[in-house]
């Protein structure tokens, strides 16, 4: 694949979500390296747009999103303050395609993490941990994707909120939690379902971000993946997360 057909795809991807309109699926097949090309400047169109890279969000690390999206290995995507939706704000359903919601829990790195790292390591670079809210929408029709598909389309990225930020002695082994929708549960699930322990995570984005040869740097936010399926969002909710001994966060859709 040419270069230039790498910029076209990521001005495609990157007009489809600044747009806020679907994509058809890509034509052709493209390597997983292809589609970190893309992915990659497509983002870089998002920072000409005068965005800034505040950290990245892990994919796929829980059974429940593997199982619903088809696909079974681990991905990353990179995270800009444009997609920063503050705790308790609201978001426009017109401003995305067809926006699912997802529970996360968020790492604030404190010190530069990059390579292989062990879960002590892992840990010693984290300021703070919080419960997230992953806003992820497709741009492609329908929310189908190939693995490679979704990773040139940044992963899905699109929004995320963050709660209060907690200690990091908090272990996050295994905690509760709760989505609801407008009050009522929506799914159930546990911290353990991210890689059977959140931190793995962190240490899996250490890795994934030096193959790229880019490093986790002090300020960064790392959201860990979705522990549950991911649920449809529609005008006029109110969608809030509980994680145990973490507290919650959460958002609204702004009626039509
Ligand atoms: C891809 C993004 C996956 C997660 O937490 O597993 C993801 C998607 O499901 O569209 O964000
Ligand atoms: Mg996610």
């Amino acid at each position: 694949m040419s270069s230039t057909t790498i910029t076209a795809l990521a001005e495609r991807l990157d007009q489809a979500a600044h747009r806020a309109q679907a994509t058809p699926q890509l034509e052709d097949p493209i390597s997983l390296e292809q589609a970190y090309a893309i992915q990659h400047e497509s983002v870089q169109r998002r920072l000409a747009r005068g965005e800034r890279r505040i950290g990245i969000k892990m994919g796929f690390t829980s059974r429940a999103k593997m199982v619903q999206m088809g696909v079974s290995d681990l991905i990353w995507g990179r995270l800009t303050d444009g997609m920063l939706v503050e705790d308790g704000g609201s978001i426009r359903l017109a401003d995305y395609v067809h926006p699912r919601v997802e529970p996360e829990v968020a790492f604030l790195i404190s010190r530069p993490l990059s390579g292989r790292v062990t879960l002590p390591q892992a840990l010693a670079a984290v300021e703070a941990v919080a419960p997230a809210l992953e806003i992820i929408d497709s741009r492609y029709q329908d929310f189908r994707f190939s693995l490679t598909d979704v990773v040139a389309d940044n992963s899905s990225s699109s929004g995320f909120v963050v709660g209060p930020w907690r200690s990091p002695a908090i272990d996050l082994e295994n905690l509760g939690l709760i989505l609801s929708f407008d009050g009522r549960p929506q799914a159930f699930g546990s911290t353990a379902a991210i890689l059977a322990h959140p931190l793995r995570s962190l240490v899996a984005a250490a890795r994934v971000v030096a193959e790229a040869g880019e490093t986790l740097s002090p300020g960064d936010i790392v959201l860990a993946g979705g522990a549950t399926a991911a649920s449809a969002l529609h005008a006029g909710l109110h969608v809030s997360l509980e994680v145990e001994a973490l507290g919650r966060c959460g958002f609204h859709v702004e009626k039509e």
